[in-house]
């Protein structure tokens, strides 16, 4: 394997790497290199919530016998490091959550005025699941209402989280006997840290059930709060064409980059560049004309709705910049490295940090406000194309681009399973039931620079779909897949099994699903919930022939979202080496005991062959309860003909319920 290879599995990532490499440019791949990580630290063993420490639990009985100097055990230290993790993770998705109620309020009192509720009718369905009155009522006192309701879910002291009752009814119920139920999104955030201070619990069991908690109050909270009224305020997708690749940026046009989690700012970006006056204005100092491209998670958000290219995932955000084409990468929340303004200074680019919570020396500061969101969005736009001139860069350094179809909601998965008068998931439960579909796998997070970047993303989907298991994707994996070019439907004609293929060929889809942003995984839960309410698989989320993998996770937010999932009933693969490692009590707890409570568990398994046999395991040992069909490739048992395209179109003549629906949308369209 030659070096290139090694840092990156994406063929457009390692030729921009290696042409910085060969000018000594530093980036994620070269740090990851130089700074080993510390082997404590990195298995959970180290303590440092007092200053008494940091303490070192190591030793050869450890787990028995080593103490910090309060007396605390390693598997307490352990559960601990993880229980904060997830505080974080939760902290940080709530946030971007609680960001979409105040947009939503400030639309619905007439404070933001270049927003407004585009998606009328999922207000209405999320309107119907909070119990709020919405028909004959005007549409902003109901978005008015439907704000100030899961604005409550923040910080609300007792009772429960709004949407837990979205989860079915058996699932419920195991987090009621177990004491998991969230009240308040940042009451459970602010217990995890209380607990998990000096002197407090001391049990890492109890540690461990709090923490699951306040998972859930992200996955069944903030984050899905946040994805539905991003669906609310911007549109929920509907399958759109696009392109991925470090090679969407354009010699002859103003590139500008928009980068981040959030998408409030974005949408009014990509609504900006398409002025006429704009694009005059760009020509005006020699560009053609202007072309946006997203990074990381605020990427999915413009693709899924726009149809607007990523440049790719987290791994990717330096090595864009050393494209040398880009006049502005304008950056809002999370997973922005604080080496780009380093960087920048090699180039011409400008970066622009928008938000009050990321600032960054050397970068430009144009805080965003809501409610002057278009004349922002002009103000950054017009900066990026004064900066065109500066270009010293003449060509980009890589030409390949991948075709992405994106923008699978979990409206969108029901209706193209039966068109607009029979939207279900009864025939994709009766796939699952008859083996021609083995399962699902969710394949999400990050991309990291201490393994081949992207490589595992690439290599697990590819697995997957030959053995007929159905993948939703999200996130950073989303960007693996897209700029790799398996999300297209012809990756379904090419690698899928038999099974797999015949569905996908049936629906028309590809046999990887984007089903969005990070924050989209919670897309995911209600799919699970609305298959379980289908029938003739679990009558739970637990159960199902499902699993989560995240081969190459990063973040607290991961950790985080693999918690919420283990607690709503998915077994979770993790790559890379176990952050609890050192403790075999907490690893204990992590996989056979949350697999007892709740039928999810969180594994860390850094060798990818190892990972997809899990995933089978679980998978065939979930059909094997249901007493489904045993999967055998090629040999499928009765079901029910799904509709083709052609039949579904006959059906039905009447407007698409949701945006790009009735077929494949051009991006723009
Ligand atoms: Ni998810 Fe999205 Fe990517 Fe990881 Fe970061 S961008 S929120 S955390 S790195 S997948």
């Amino acid at each position: 394997m030659d070096d290139k290879v090694i840092k990156t599995a994406n063929k457009e990532a390692a030729q921009v790497l290696e042409w910085g490499e060969s000018r000594g440019i530093e980036t994620c791949f070269s740090r990851a290199e130089k700074l080993k990580s510390c082997p404590i630290g990195e298995s959970g063993a180290c303590c440092k919530v007092c200053h008494m420490g940091p303490c070192r639990l190591v030793g050869k009985n450890a787990e028995e016998e080593a103490h910090g100097i309060c007396g605390a055990s390693l598997p307490v230290v352990a559960a601990r490091n993880l229980a904060r993790m997830v505080a974080a993770g939760t902290a940080c998705h709530g946030d971007h959550g609680r960001d979409m109620v105040f947009t939503l309020l400030a639309v619905a009192e007439g404070e933001a005025k270049d927003f407004q509720v585009k998606d009328v009718k999922k207000l209405y369905k999320v309107a119907g699941i909070l119990g709020i009155e919405f028909e004959g009522r005007p549409v902003n006192d109901v978005a008015k209402d439907v704000a100030s309701r899961l604005l409550e879910d923040f910080g609300r002291q007792r009772g429960e989280v709004n949407y837990v009752k979205r989860a079915p009814k058996k699932t419920q119920e195991r987090w009621k006997k177990f004491g998991i139920v969230p009240r308040g999104i940042d009451r459970e955030v602010a217990e995890v840290l209380d607990r998990t201070t000096m002197g407090m619990d001391a049990d890492a069991d109890s540690i461990l059930t709090h923490a699951l908690r306040a998972a859930l109050a992200n996955g069944w909270g903030g984050s899905m709060i946040s994805t539905d009224l991003t669906d609310i305020l911007f549109g929920t997708p509907g399958p759109v064409k696009a392109e991925a690749s470090l090679g969407i940026f354009k010699d002859d046009e103003v590139n500008i980059v928009i980068h981040g989690h959030e998408p409030t700012l974005a949408e009014m970006i990509v609504d900006v560049v398409y002025e006429p006056e704009m694009i005059a204005y760009a020509k005006s100092k020699g560009a053609k004309g202007i072309n946006l491209g997203g990074m990381c998670c605020t990427a999915n958000e413009v693709m899924m709705r726009h149809g607007i290219p990523t440049a790719g995932g987290f791994t990717n955000q330096e090595l864009g910049l050393m494209t040398g084409l880009i006049e502005a990468m304008v950056v809002d929340v999370q997973c922005i490295m604080p080496a780009l303004t380093q960087l920048a200074k090699k180039f011409h680019t400008k970066i622009i940090t928008t938000s009050e919570k990321v600032k960054m020396p050397g970068a430009t500061h144009m805080q965003f406000d809501e409610h002057r969101a278009k004349e922002i969005a002009r103000e950054i736009v017009r900066t990026a194309i004064d900066n065109f001139p500066n270009r010293i860069t003449q060509r980009s350094h890589v030409a390949e681009k991948f075709p992405v179809i994106a923008g699978f909601s979990q409206e969108y998965i029901e209706y193209m399973q039966g068109g607009r008068w029979r939207a279900s998931f009864r025939p994709l439960n009766d796939a699952i039931m008859a083996g021609r579909i083995r399962g699902v796998v969710g394949l999400a997070g990050c991309d990291n620079p201490r393994v081949p970047a992207t490589g595992i993303h690439k290599f697990l989907a590819t697995e997957l779909i030959k053995n007929d298991v159905l993948v939703v994707s999200t996130g950073c994996s989303s960007a693996s897949c897209g700029t790799a070019g398996f999300l297209t439907p012809e990756m379904a004609l090419e690698h899928a099994g038999p099974g797999l293929r015949e569905v996908c060929v049936a629906i028309g889809i590809p046999p990887i699903l984007h089903l969005g942003a990070c924050v989209d995984n919670t897309r995911i839960l209600t799919i699970a919930s609305a298959m379980a309410d289908e029938g003739g698989l679990s009558d739970e989320i637990g159960g199902m022939p499902a699993v989560g993998i995240a081969p190459e996770f990063i973040t607290e937010k991961a950790i985080s979202i693999g918690c919420y999932f283990a607690a709503s009933g998915v077994p979770v693969i993790f790559g890379g080496e176990s952050p609890v490692g050192a403790s075999k009590e907490v690893t204990k707890i992590m996989t056979e005991v949350w697999f007892e409570r709740f039928m999810g568990a969180l594994h860390f398994e850094p060798d990818p062959e190892k990972i997809l046999a899990m995933a089978l395991n679980y998978i065939d040992k979930a059909r094997e309860a249901l007493k489904l069909r045993k999967y055998e490739p090629g040999k499928f048992g009765a079901e029910r003909v799904l509709m083709d395209m052609a039949a579904r179109r006959i059906l039905e003549k009447s407007a698409a319920p949701h945006a790009g629906v009735g077929g494949i949308n051009e991006a723009g369209s």
